[in-house]
C-alpha cells in the first residue's frame, strides 16, 4: 500500500475549541497523526513518501475560488487586526443563517469567517492553510496511485476534511480530501466512484458536495445525527436529488451501537456500492467508532477494525483510505493500522 503522509499537519495546531459551551484545549490534535505514522513504522508497514503539490485549479473542482482566496489568506488578515492575534487562533462567532444574504462577501473579517464556516469547534492558526492545502496534495496522489494501479493507499493527514463543503469549514475540517480525490479519479476518466464514509460523525460536506451528482455515490454509516454532530444532515431520508437521485445512503445508528450491529450497516453500505457500479472507493477513515473514543458514541474494538478492513477488501475495489477523525489519542495508531492491516492480509 502506498502512504502517502502530510509533513506539514503539525503546522495546524488549534489551541482551543466552543465545546458545549466552553473553550476547551481542541481535540483535534498533532499528535493523532502521529501516532499513526509511529505505528505503521512499527509494523514496518507500506511505503511512506510525501505528496508533490498540486496547482490551485484541482482544489477549485471542489471549492468555491472565494472561499480559498478566505482560506489562504485568513491567517494574515487575523494577525493584521491586532499583532495580539498572533497569540491566539481566529474562531468565528456570527452566522448568516436564514434570511440573511450570503452573496454578499463583507469587508469585515468576522462576518467572512462566519459566512464561510458553521461551527466555532474549528480555529483557523497560523498553519492551518498550509497544513490542509498538503493535506489535499497527499489525496490527489493517493488517487494518482489508484490510477497508476495501485490496489491500495492511504494519504496520511490533518485536519480532516468530511465537514468541509463547496465553501464551508467546521468540523476541524477546511478542505475536502476524500471529495478532492474521488474528483481526481473522475477526471481520470473512472466512471463511477464512490466515497464511503465510516467517522462516527456524518460526513456533511462529502454528501453536500455530490448529493445531485449521479457519478459519485455517498455512503455513510454514523452516529443518528437527532443527537450526534453535525445534527443538520445525515438523516436516512436524504438519498440524493436531480441527476444524484439514489445516489446518497445515509446509514444513522443510535449512540451506544456496536460492532455486531455497525457491520450490518457497512455491509448494506458495500451492497449498495456494489449495485452502484463503483470503479473505485475513497474511503474516509475516521476511528472515532472506537469505544474509548472521548467525543464519540459507538462501541468498537480495536480487534474490530482487521475486520473492517477485511471487509472493506473483499470489494475487490481499488481503495483509497483518506484518514479522518479519531481521538482516543494513544489508540488512533493502532486502530487506523488495524484497518489497513485487514485490508492487506485479504
Ligand atoms: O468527523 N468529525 C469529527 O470528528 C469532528 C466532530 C466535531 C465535533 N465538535
Ligand atoms: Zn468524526
Amino acid at each position: 500500500m502506498k502512504i502517502f503522509y502530510n509533513e506539514a499537519h503539525a503546522q495546524h495546531h488549534g489551541r482551543h475549541e466552543m465545546f458545549r459551551g466552553e473553550l476547551v484545549p481542541c481535540f483535534e490534535v498533532p499528535a493523532r497523526a502521529d501516532y499513526v505514522l509511529q505505528e505503521l513504522n512499527a509494523r514496518k508497514f507500506g511505503s511512506i513518501a510525501s505528496a508533490p503539490e498540486v496547482p490551485r485549479t484541482v482544489l477549485e473542482r471542489i471549492h468555491a475560488p472565494r472561499y480559498l482566496d478566505f482560506l489562504a489568506g485568513a491567517w494574515n488578515e487575523w494577525v493584521a487586526l491586532d499583532p495580539r492575534n498572533a497569540e491566539r487562533d481566529a474562531i468565528p462567532s456570527y452566522w448568516p443563517i436564514r434570511t440573511f444574504r450570503t452573496d454578499v462577501l463583507p469587508a469585515s473579517f468576522f462576518a467572512r469567517m462566519g459566512l464561510f464556516s458553521f461551527d466555532a469547534g474549528s480555529p483557523i492558526t497560523a498553519g492551518t492553510w498550509d497544513a490542509a492545502r498538503r493535506g489535499a496534495d497527499c489525496a490527489v496522489a493517493g488517487a494518482r496511485a489508484l490510477l497508476a494501479g495501485e490496489r491500495a493507499a492511504f494519504a496520511l493527514t490533518r485536519p480532516p476534511g468530511h465537514h468541509a463543503g463547496h465553501d464551508f469549514f467546521g468540523g476541524y475540517c477546511f478542505l475536502n480530501n476524500a471529495a478532492i480525490a474521488a474528483q481526481v479519479l473522475r477526471d481520470a476518466g473512472l466512471q463511477k466512484v464512490a466515497v464511503l464514509d465510516l467517522d462516527y460523525h456524518h460526513g456533511n460536506g462529502t454528501q453536500a458536495i455530490f448529493y445531485e451528482r449521479g457519478d459519485v455515490f455517498f455512503a455513510s454509516v454514523h452516529g443518528n445525527p437527532h443527537t450526534e454532530y453535525p445534527y443538520y444532515l445525515g438523516y436516512a431520508d436524504e438519498t440524493g436529488s436531480g441527476a444524484g437521485a439514489g445516489c446518497n445512503l445515509n446509514l444513522p445508528l443510535p449512540r451506544g451501537t456496536g460492532f455486531a450491529a455497525w457491520r450490518e450497516a457497512l455491509a448494506q453500505a458495500l451492497a449498495a456500492i456494489r449495485g452502484f457500479g463503483a470503479e473505485a472507493i475513497v474511503l474516509s477513515l475516521g476511528v472515532d467508532t472506537f469505544e474509548g473514543d472521548p467525543i464519540s458514541g459507538f462501541g468498537l474494538r480495536s480487534d474490530d477494525y482487521l475486520r473492517v478492513g477485511e471487509a472493506l477488501a473483499r470489494t475487490g475495489l481499488p481503495m483509497l483510505f483518506v484518514f479522518e477523525g479519531g481521538y482516543a489519542v494513544a489508540e488512533v495508531g493502532r486502530n487506523t493500522v488495524n484497518v489497513l492491516e485487514g485490508f492487506e492480509m485479504l
